[in-house]
């Protein structure tokens, strides 16, 4: 049974909530996060927090050690649009930061890990509708080459020395809690933020680019859920793919223009579009409905709703 679980990462997009939701779940002071940033309040103040850099092998071992910590979830990554600027920034902490991870979890024998991949673990030669799980691997940006080597190097510990290492590969995710930060698909999220604000939006991307996109509550259950799945039920191990829903800047903007008519939008490409490009239209996630029972809830509708409500209310507060 898991009992201490070290969230690495724990101030990014996903990190932040994850601790969150695992704290209602394992207890407050049985979820560690840790990382190398400034934590809101609501992390600070619901349970231990741990400056951590992933790089650093010996200080993430009295960690796991200080707090019998038995499963590690690691959201420590440096995004695709970062790490096109940074590329040996983005393989230091992506593939050298996984592979303390993993030894840490080997030596220390923890009982799990889960390293999350995404949907750049495709390029363009991969099929672009309906993306199977196991396809053409040959991205072409940095961020995608550290997501496969990371999953081949997840599924060799599973293989070699039998740890229980699993990942799923996240598409855009979309939330209004914390910002996600250096990434292809943010702007998803900076759109609704600047439709509220300002009215007006820049986007980076061509109006048609078609992404796969997941609203944070979906996202937040399919880790929980692939955390929790019985290991002896996986045949895939760190390469799911998992899907909501599909859409382009223009359809995102129709569909916040029915609640705010007055938004405006306009489209200024810049070197993100050919990251954009090399990734696919949609997924098929069938082994982890297979394999895990996945299963979204919200739908785009669903998810601009709530953000356009949420966001609404933030800023009426002065919040945003
Ligand atoms: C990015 O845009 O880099 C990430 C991702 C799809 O993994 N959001």
């Amino acid at each position: 049974m898991i009992k201490n679980v070290l969230i690495i990462g724990a101030t990014g997009q996903i990190g932040s909530e994850l601790t969150l939701a695992l704290r209602k779940i394992y207890g407050n002071d049985h979820v560690i996060a840790a990382g190398i940033e400034n934590p809101c309040e609501k992390l600070l103040q619901s349970g231990v927090y741990e400056t951590l850099n992933i790089l650093d092998a010996q200080r993430l071992a009295e960690v796991v050690k200080k707090y019998q910590i038995d499963a590690i979830i690691n959201m420590a990554a440096i995004l695709s649009a970062v790490g096109e600027k940074n590329p040996m920034l983005a393989w230091n902490v992506n593939i050298n930061g996984l592979i303390n991870v993993l030894e840490v979890a080997r030596e220390l024998q923890l009982k799990r890990v889960l390293n999350p991949s995404s949907i750049a673990a495709f390029g363009p030669s991969t099929p672009k509708d309906n993306t199977p799980q196991e396809t053409i691997l040959r991205p072409t940006s940095m961020y995608g080459i550290t997501k496969v080597a990371g999953e081949l190097l997840a599924d060799y510990y599973v293989l070699k020395y039998g740890l229980d290492v699993r990942g799923l590969r996240y598409p855009g995710i979309i939330s209004n809690e914390t910002l996600p930060g250096g990434g292809t698909t943010d702007y998803a999220v900076a759109i609704f933020y600047e439709a509220i604000k300002t009215g007006h939006y820049e986007c980076f991307l061509k109006e048609d680019t078609m992404l796969p996109m997941m609203y944070m509550p979906d996202c937040l259950k399919a880790t929980i859920d692939l955390f929790h799945a019985d290991f002896n039920k996986l045949i895939h191990h760190n390469d799911f793919n998992v899907a909501a829903f599909s859409f382009t800047p223009k359809m995102l903007y129709e569909n916040i223009k029915q609640y705010l008519p007055a938004f405006t939008i306009s489209y200024k490409p810049d070197y993100r579009q050919a990251i954009a490009d090399s990734w696919p239209r949609s997924i098929d996630d069938s082994c982890a409905r297979a394999e895990w029972g996945w299963q979204p809830s919200f739908s785009m509708d669903d998810m601009v709703k709530d953000m356009i409500q949420v966001l609404k209310q933030k800023h009426e507060k002065g919040l945003i």
